[in-house]
């Protein structure tokens, strides 16, 4: 086929949406382009819990049924406005298949569309598109640069939104930074995994799955869970702070009463400074290498101060604070607030949105972890993502359930198929004693 031939053939001739079922058994979107060629494209928007309050806005339709999270608006939009607005236009440039997405939308946080209608419709048009290249997506993203396989951040326990909020902080992660291949890595964060359920059975403290799979356990301080964790990483046979590292997500943003934070497990309320001198001990005690919202998305002086007093030693990770947007990426970098940025494309929307938070990081030093959703799928989508932009870090969640288990194991087939090349992340995208960023 000539150039020209190639345009038309990639050429969007349809969109269209359909409601599937995410894994907390809410409507999301999935959304399929295809291709003037046949070829085509498919995508899922997965959904959070703990949001943060400037994160672009879902599209869901209220009500009383399906607990008002039906997704039939966002499903039409896609068929009236999306559908036309798309035709056309060539997939292989997602940019500007982004561009008219947002331009449709017309609003700053997708009031209109819902950023369920358009991450799924822009994911879908990268998979189009990498498959009218006859290549995976992430290939088809990272074109001649050389892959590098991220490091995976594995959740044990869960708590906060995701676990009825029986322990406070939201997720209690592991990393092994000193594995050689990220294939390894998840051997070794499996093990660890299942010797922190033997030690919950064990204490009779294993009261459920949190929504990522982790376990959420009946502790009775939140600090009880660092220490099984430990206890979980030398039952399994590492070195706490050598193989393996911890890696906190606070959610703190969740704990926010009044201006304070409440710690429901532990009957107290603290204020900013109080906060984040008890997330302070517990990086000096624990081998803790990230921290991930450790005050409130509105605590911007706590944060500011937290990251002065921390920043050097820990990966110091906006999630609700900086809601993948690049300007707060940039603004966050000049003020010396976070160290590192969460990357979830539903946050604003498009992937030319998300990717550019990530040039936006790159540019200021900042660290990046591509990151699902406490409400997912069996879309793989973001595991390309990773690979395919060369983001360092990945988090799915736990070491269970099929929407976790997906990605993980799309990473272990893209390292196999680079074969003994394939570069892992490893220790470099950690700070201080942790590692070389
Ligand atoms: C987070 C995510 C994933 P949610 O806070 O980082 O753990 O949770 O998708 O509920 O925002
Ligand atoms: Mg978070």
């Amino acid at each position: 086929m000539d150039g020209a031939g190639l345009v038309t053939a990639a050429r969007i001739s349809a969109v269209r949406g359909r409601r599937v079922w995410d894994s907390r058994g809410n409507p999301t979107v999935e959304a399929e382009i295809r291709l003037a060629s046949g070829v085509t494209g498919r995508a899922i928007a997965p959904a959070g819990a703990s949001r943060g309050s400037r994160e672009a806005h879902e599209r869901r339709d209220g009500g009383m049924r399906l607990q008002g999270l039906d997704v039939k608006h966002a499903l039409a939009g896609i068929r009236d406005t999306v559908d036309p607005a798309l035709k056309g236009l060539d997939a292989r440039d997602q940019e500007g298949v982004d561009a008219a997405l947002i331009e449709a939308d017309g609003t700053e946080l997708r009031h209109r569309l819902g950023t369920n209608a358009l991450v799924a419709v822009s994911m879908a048009v990268a998979h189009a598109a990498a498959a009218a290249d006859g290549m995976p997506l992430w290939r088809h993203l990272l074109g001649e640069t050389e892959a590098v396989l991220p490091l995976p951040e594995v959740q044990i326990f869960g708590g906060g939104a995701h676990a009825g909020r029986r322990i406070d902080i939201q997720d209690f992660m592991v990393m092994a930074p000193k594995a050689q291949r990220f294939a390894q890595a998840l051997e070794w964060s499996a093990e660890v995994y299942h010797a922190a359920g033997k030690l919950l059975d064990a204490r009779g403290l294993r009261a459920g799955v949190a929504d990522e799979g982790g376990y959420w356990p009946a502790f009775r301080e939140n600090c009880e869970a660092l220490d099984v964790l430990i206890q979980a990483i030398e039952t399994a046979g590492f070195t706490p702070g050598e193989e393996i590292v911890i890696s906190l997500d606070v959610a703190a943003s969740e704990l926010r009463r009044n201006g304070r934070y409440r710690l429901e497990l532990e009957g107290r309320e603290l204020d900013s400074d109080a906060l984040a001198e008890l997330i302070g001990r517990w990086i000096e005690t624990y081998p803790i290498a990230s921290v991930e919202d450790p005050l409130a998305e509105d605590d911007d002086a706590g944060l500011k101060r937290f990251t002065e007093a921390y920043g050097e030693q820990v990966q110091i990770v906006g999630d609700d604070y900086l809601v993948t947007d690049a300007a707060r990426v940039s603004a966050a970098a000049a003020r010396g607030v976070c160290n590192a940025v969460l990357l979830k494309p539903n946050q604003r929307g498009t992937l030319t949105e998300t990717r550019a938070a990530w040039e936006t990081a790159k540019e200021n030093r900042f660290g990046a972890i591509v990151s699902a959703r406490s409400g997912e799928t069996e879309d793989v989508s973001i595991v390309h993502l990773a690979l395919g932009w060369g983001v360092p870090q990945l988090k799915v969640g736990s070491f269970s359930r099929s929407e976790r288990m997906a990605k993980w194991n799309e990473g272990i087939r893209i390292e196999e198929t680079i074969g003994d090349d394939a570069r892992f992340a490893g220790a470099r995208p950690l700070r201080g004693k942790y590692g070389s960023a």
